[in-house]
């Protein structure tokens, strides 16, 4: 990495940078790459990349435990510049890495978590192609602690869920649910134990941004907002949307995590800036800093520092890594909100997927990210003239029970006159777009199978509160890992499910292993919010549902959404909202998708009515009044 001289910025910058604060380097071996810059015209990041990949492969790939590294989970200071995350990059259609997952305190008292390669990469982005296999070995080197929950055979790594243990999801990616490729439901890697997961892409995977992350249900938010997540890159975007070949990628991973202070937010919300947020953002690992004036209970921020070259146009991929924080992202110049254009929503290319021709961008000037989600962005710089250039995030109204996301700013936009940075760019040249890539080609069009309605809702009367998404008819129900599926529908269908929320916060609905087809969201402005821009007729597997206002007159707000099961994957996985607080707390629950050459047509979905848009919610799901996790008189109702 350069050092901090050799970057001079082109104007002043109005946020005070704290001297002396110590940066501590994260990257050892990613930075001594730096000498690639002599010898290569190629991206750095790219020969640096392939470079680490083939020192991995001759490590030979082994059922050995990974060694813990020295002094893990390191940090940046805050008001850092923002450099973008190590990267692996797979090599013949093969990307095998090794991870040891490991814990330290920080100084402000708090738990970090990190996957961390033998050679000191954290949470290095993972770049495959469709068709890929993504082979994983990972030791888990945090310290035991007691059995909380034994898990029903058939196992999958350790058979007693406890709190130190560890699994991973790839999130977004369409790949199989079975144990030892992205099965969460019964992989559980414990303390002094090694897990060997092999993760195979289908060869229609839409290129874009995915991401890996811990799925222990009751102690995922804890891992997540810990830190131990990283983005996981599809190559090949630029052959469906060849507006961004040649362009600059930056990789921007959000993080959240407690305050410093350790402060309770706010309560009941208020908008900015006299509020103190529910955790602190962080991005590539540089925090926000919040600091709140206990005496004014003003809050303020630290932004870190993206620099760039004026005029300059990048492709900024954008994970919404948080465990609870919602975003809504806005590029900021001199007060003036930017317009960029996305290209893509949750791995998928925009526009992409039915038709002849390639993605067409999508432009706006605000985008909403619910926990989970990602956007691929074209933004450009400013010009000189600009004063105060900055990405930041708007004030969420999460309801009355949500949680405290104030506006804040992200990043301070520096120029500079040579932005000598590593990117992170992978296959610079677009290599032509064929229709072979839609892997959801047609479903808009296909033949609807099943129609079915979820609903979100809470019991607020309980300390801790219980959290439910519920199948209408069925009884709201705790997820349990042991639980039967609540819905089992047959490979090859199409479904539309109606997702409502009947709670007084907002929820992110999340479902594993496939995508869906956004084709409305109901009900919004009736409850003092608004439709998320950009996603409606798009492909998500994250979507929001904003809250109830409370009155009975007041339908729910709810999103349609055409879920698409034709693809290879079978068995059972997960749909939950992705407020991981909310997940660890009860709202999961298990879909199975039988293969198509069952016989047994098991979807009752017909028998589920979809509530009108403009159908009154006069009914709510009624809450359940205890925590029993066994199996509950609901499931009889399943089939
Ligand atoms: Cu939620």
């Amino acid at each position: 990495m350069p050092s901090e001289e050799s970057r001079r910025p082109a104007y002043s910058q109005p946020i005070v940078r704290r001297s002396g604060a110590v940066k501590l380097d994260p990257y050892p071996l990613f930075r001594s790459c730096e000498f690639a810059k002599l010898f290569a015209r190629i991206s750095p990041s790219l020969f640096c990349g392939v470079l680490i990949a083939a020192l991995a492969q001759v490590a030979a790939f082994s059922q050995t435990a990974v060694a813990p590294v020295p002094n893990p989970c390191p940090r940046f200071a805050a008001g850092s510049v923002v450099a973008n995350p190590p990267a692996l990059y797979s090599q013949n259609g093969v990307l095998n890495v090794e991870f040891s997952y490991q814990q330290t305190t920080d100084s402000a008292g708090r738990t970090l978590y990190c996957f961390t390669t033998p050679s000191g990469l954290e949470e290095p982005t993972l770049h495959v192609n469709p068709g890929d296999t993504l082979n994983i070995t990972i030791t888990n080197n945090t310290p035991a602690s007691p059995v909380e929950e034994p898990f029903n055979p058939p196992n999958c790594g350790s058979t007693s869920m406890t709190g130190s243990s560890v699994n991973i999801h790839y999130h977004g990616t369409n790949t199989s649910p079975a144990c030892g490729a992205d099965n969460v439901t019964k992989t559980l890697i414990n303390s002094g134990t090694t897990f060997h997961y092999s993760v195979t892409f289908p060869t229609n995977e839409p290129p874009g941004l995915y991401w890996y992350h811990p799925h222990v249900h009751g102690i995922s938010e804890g891992a997540v907002q810990g830190g131990a997540a990283g983005a996981l890159i599809v190559d090949g975007i630029q052959n469906v949307q060849p507006g961004v070949a040649e362009l600059q990628e930056r990789i921007l991973v959000v993080r959240d995590q407690p305050t410093t202070q350790g402060l309770a937010e706010s309560s009941p919300p208020v908008n900015s800036p006299v509020e103190t947020p529910n955790l602190d953002l962080t991005l590539n690992y540089v925090p926000g800093n919040a600091l709140t004036n206990v005496n004014t209970g003003v809050t303020t921020f630290t932004p870190s520092i993206i620099q760039m070259q004026s005029g300059i146009s990048q492709l900024w991929r954008i994970c919404n890594c948080t465990s609870d924080t919602i975003l809504d992202l806005q590029q900021v110049f001199d007060g003036v909100a930017q317009t960029f254009l996305i290209v893509g929503i949750d791995g998928v290319p925009v526009n992409s997927q039915d038709g002849t021709t390639p993605g067409a961008p999508i432009t706006a000037t605000h985008y909403r990210m619910p926990p989970a989600s990602r956007v691929e962005i074209v933004v450009t710089a400013p010009s000189p003239a600009v004063h105060l250039a900055q990405l930041v995030t708007q004030y969420i109204n999460t309801g009355p029970n949500g949680d405290e996301d104030p506006i804040r700013p992200l990043a301070t936009i520096q120029l500079v006159s040579n932005d000598t940075q590593a990117f992170d760019n992978a296959l610079p040249v677009s290599s032509g777009f064929t229709t072979t890539q839609q892997m959801f080609g047609g479903l808009s069009n296909a033949p609807v199978n099943a129609t079915r309605t979820l609903a979100f809702s809470e019991n607020v009367n309980v300390t801790p509160n219980e959290f439910f998404i519920t199948v209408q008819g069925q009884t709201p129900e705790l997820f349990n890992n042991n639980n039967p599926p609540s819905i089992i529908t047959t490979q090859g269908s199409v479904e539309q499910w109606t997702i409502e929320n009947q709670a007084e916060e907002n929820h992110e609905f999340h479902l594993h292993q496939i995508h869906f087809l956004v084709q409305s969201q109901n009900n919004f402005q009736a409850n003092g919010s608004q439709p998320a821009p950009a996603i409606t007729g798009q492909f998500a597997d994250m979507v929001e549902v904003p809250f109830w206002d409370g009155n009975a007159g007041t339908p729910f707000p709810s999103v349609t959404a055409l879920m698409d099961f034709r693809g290879t994957d079978i068995g059972e996985f997960v749909y939950h909202c992705h407020i991981l607080g909310h997940e660890d707390l009860g709202m999961m629950a298990i879909i199975e998708v039988l293969p198509s050459a069952s016989s047994k047509l098991a979807s009752p979905g017909s028998s589920n009515g979809v509530r009108s848009a403009g159908e009154s919610a006069a009914s709510p799901v009624p809450l359940a009044v205890s925590a029993d996790r066994s199996r509950g008189s609901a499931m009889g109702q399943m089939q």
